[in-house]
């Protein structure tokens, strides 16, 4: 299979978006990437199925592939609370019939080192927080991973302060990239990845996108998230995929890529993860200071 390079993910070609492809021809006009003649070649699933983080269920990549079935997934419900105006619980089958899931190709970064192309289904968070009515004075988006000690080994080891929580300030949260997946490769999302229900925000380090949502609080206040508290000189709240910042262990220069082989060589980073789009949201910030 042929790998998949920088052009292929573009953020231009990322807009898989299936309602503009129903739309047809207005909608492709709109969005050029819907016309590209070839697919990008996702990294294959198995290894983005078999190498996962997951603390919850321990801290091995393996851990969660062995043991994250265990989680009950179905019932499920997501809680849309804090500063909006109709505050919200849904079933997560009632959130899927409202949000018809898209297809969104992207570039996953983990602060590690190692990166992915995951073909991803969700609804853009902007859509929820929008039907919920995001009132004034809301900065943040906060973000919580389930909490079930009974059924995840892993919380029940102090490894982290549980339940997992991260977060993005509510420009972050409202971008269009900015996604709820609830399946990948045209399925639903395996225990693993965060089923039913997780964050993907593709120009951040894979740690900002938390896995098994049950709950998105709209806040005035920026919230305390979990890996910033456990070591924040390692591991900033805004976490921009950066080549020039590096973790104060490794570099961040470069990277590798899930399927490309044990011995193939390493890739730039990119800025933004290579989304440059984004760029504006940090305009007149030093990224530098704020990692
Ligand atoms: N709840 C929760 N969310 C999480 C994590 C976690 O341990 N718990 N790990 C994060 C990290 S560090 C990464 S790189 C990605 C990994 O996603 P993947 O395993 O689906 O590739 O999930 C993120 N979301
Ligand atoms: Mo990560």
């Amino acid at each position: 299979m042929r790998r998949p390079t920088r052009d292929d993910v573009t953020p231009k070609s990322i807009w898989m978006n299936r309602r503009a492809l129903l739309a047809g021809m207005a909608g492709a006009a709109l969005l050029p990437s819907v016309a590209r003649a070839a697919l990008p070649a996702p990294t294959p699933r198995e290894d983005v199925t078999s190498y996962t983080n997951f603390v919850e269920f321990g801290t091995s990549k393996k851990d969660a592939p062995r043991h994250a079935h265990k989680l009950t997934r179905d019932p499920w419900s997501v809680q849309i609370d804090g500063l909006v105006d109709r505050p919200q619980t849904y079933a997560l089958a009632d959130l899927i019939a409202a949000f018809p899931p898209e297809d969104r190709l992207y570039k996953f970064r983990c602060v590690e080192g190692w990166a992915a192309v995951i073909p991803w289904q969700g609804l853009p968070l902007a859509a929820v927080l929008d039907r919920a009515g995001v009132q004034s004075g809301a900065n943040w988006v906060t973000f919580t991973s389930v909490l079930r000690p009974e059924e995840m080994r892993g919380q029940r080891a102090p490894i982290l302060d549980w339940p997992y929580v991260e977060g993005l300030r509510l420009d972050e949260a409202m971008h269009p990239l900015t996604l709820l997946a609830t399946g990948m490769y045209g399925a639903a999302m395996p225990p693993q990845n965060g089923a039913p229900i997780r964050l993907v925000v593709p120009w951040k380090y894979g740690f900002k996108s938390a896995k098994s949502l049950v709950k998105i609080t709209v806040t005035a206040a920026r919230p305390a998230t979990t890996w910033n508290i456990a070591q924040g000189d390692e591991y900033g709240f805004f976490a921009n995929v950066n080549p020039e910042v590096d973790h104060p262990r490794w570099s961040q220069a470069d990277e590798r890529w899930l399927g490309d082989g044990l011995f193939a060589g390493r890739h730039p980073t990119e800025m933004f993860n290579g989304y440059d789009e984004v760029a504006p949201l940090y305009a007149g910030m030093d990224l530098a200071k704020d990692y």
